[in-house]
C-alpha cells in the first residue's frame, strides 16, 4: 500500500509541526500494516460490497430508510418503537458467531465475516407485516437461509429448526425486564426454513443492517407476522419435535406456531383484515400469506389453518 503524505516545504516546518507530522506518518504506516492483517469487517452505514440487485421490484412504494431504522420491535431493547434506535448502539457485533447444531450431519460454529461471504448477496424487497397490524416494504439484502442449511447436512429426523437470539443483558437493557422469555426463540418447519424466500439477512437499502434491525444477522420470513424474523441470531437448532417460542409462551392463545399472515384469522383483540402502511393514512387490505399465496401456500395443502394459526 502507498501513503500520500502531505509534502510541506522544509522551509516552513517548525520543529514541533516535524514532530507531529512523523509521529502522525508512523502512526499511520503501523495502522496499515495492521489493517492487511486483520480479517476485515463491515459495520452499520457500511456498503454492502456486490449485492445482486433484485429481479422483480413490487409496485408498492419502499418504506423510507428513517420509517425502517426507527420504528422497531425489538424487545431486548425495550417495547416502545423507538427505543430500540435510542438503546441498539450499545449491542456488540463483533466478534459474532452463529452455532448451527442439532440433527444435523455437520454442526459448525460459523463467524460472522465467514456467513457474510457464504452466498452471492442479493437484494430482496419484501412486505414485511407486524402482528399489530401494520407493515412496511423493505428492501433486504442476504441470501435464502437453505444455502447455510444445505452446507451442515440436515439429518433425517430434522423436522424443525429453531432461531435463538443473543441473551446478554449487559448490551441489552430490555433483557432486565421480563416481557418476553430470554432469549428470543423462534422457529419454522424444515420445508418453511428452507424455501427459497426464507433469507438469511445481512443488510438493508445496500448497507449492513443497523443495530435495532437486528445486526449482524437475522431472519426474515415475509407470508408470516413479523416476528418470526428472529433478529440478532446466535444460534440455529435442528430439532425433530416442533420448539415452542418466546411468543407462544407469552400468549398461547394469541401467537401460533405458524402465524402465517391471514386476513381470515383475526387476533383474539383485534382484527388482521387490514393493516396501516407505515407512511400511508388509510388502511389497506391484508392479503393472505402477504402476498406470496403463490409462492407458499403448497406448503400448508391439507392443513387447518384456523387450528394451525
Ligand atoms: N430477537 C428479536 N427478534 C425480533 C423481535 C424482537 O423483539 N426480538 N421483534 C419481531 C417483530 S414483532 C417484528 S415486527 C420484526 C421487526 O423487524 P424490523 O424492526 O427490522 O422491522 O422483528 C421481529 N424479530
Ligand atoms: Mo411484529
Amino acid at each position: 500500500m502507498k501513503l500520500h503524505i502531505p509534502t510541506i516545504p522544509s522551509s516552513e516546518i517548525t520543529p514541533k509541526e516535524l514532530f507531529y507530522n512523523r509521529r502522525n506518518f508512523m502512526q499511520l504506516a503501523a495502522g496499515a500494516t495492521m489493517m492487511s492483517l486483520l480479517p476485515q469487517s463491515v459495520f452499520a452505514g457500511d456498503k454492502l460490497p456486490n449485492v445482486k440487485k433484485a429481479d422483480e421490484t413490487p409496485t408498492d412504494k419502499l418504506t423510507s430508510f428513517k420509517d425502517i431504522t426507527s420504528y422497531n420491535n425489538f424487545y431486548e431493547f425495550g417495547t416502545s418503537k423507538e427505543s430500540p434506535a435510542e438503546n441498539a448502539g450499545s449491542l456488540k457485533t463483533r466478534p459474532w458467531t452463529i452455532s448451527v447444531e442439532g440433527e444435523v450431519k455437520k454442526p459448525k460454529v460459523y463467524d460472522i465475516e465467514e456467513l457474510l461471504k457464504l452466498a452471492p448477496l442479493e437484494e430482496r424487497i419484501y412486505r414485511l407485516r407486524c402482528v399489530e397490524a401494520w407493515s412496511m416494504v423493505i428492501p433486504w439484502v442476504g441470501y435464502p437461509l437453505a444455502e447455510l442449511l444445505k452446507l451442515v447436512e440436515p439429518t433425517s429426523k430434522a423436522k424443525f429448526v429453531e432461531f435463538i437470539s443473543l441473551e446478554d443483558h449487559d448490551q441489552m437493557p430490555g433483557q432486565k425486564s421480563a416481557t418476553l422469555e430470554w432469549p428470543y426463540r423462534e422457529g419454522l418447519r424444515i420445508d418453511e426454513a428452507m424455501h427459497p424466500l426464507t433469507l438469511l439477512t445481512v443488510g438493508l437499502y445496500g448497507e449492513v443492517l443497523p443495530n435495532q434491525n437486528g445486526a449482524p444477522i437475522r431472519l426474515v420470513v415475509p407470508w408470516k407476522y413479523g416476528f418470526k424474523s428472529a433478529k440478532s441470531i446466535v444460534k440455529i437448532r435442528l430439532l425433530e419435535n416442533q420448539p415452542t417460542t418466546s411468543w407462544m409462551k407469552a400468549g398461547p392463545a394469541e401467537y401460533g406456531f405458524y402465524s402465517n399472515v391471514n386476513p381470515a384469522v383475526d387476533h383474539p383483540r383485534w382484527t388482521q383484515a387490514k393493516e396501516r402502511r407505515i407512511g400511508e393514512f388509510l388502511k389497506r387490505p391484508t392479503l393472505p400469506f402477504n402476498g406470496y399465496e403463490d409462492q407458499v401456500a403448497h406448503l400448508y395443502s391439507g392443513m387447518d389453518l384456523i387450528k394451525n394459526f
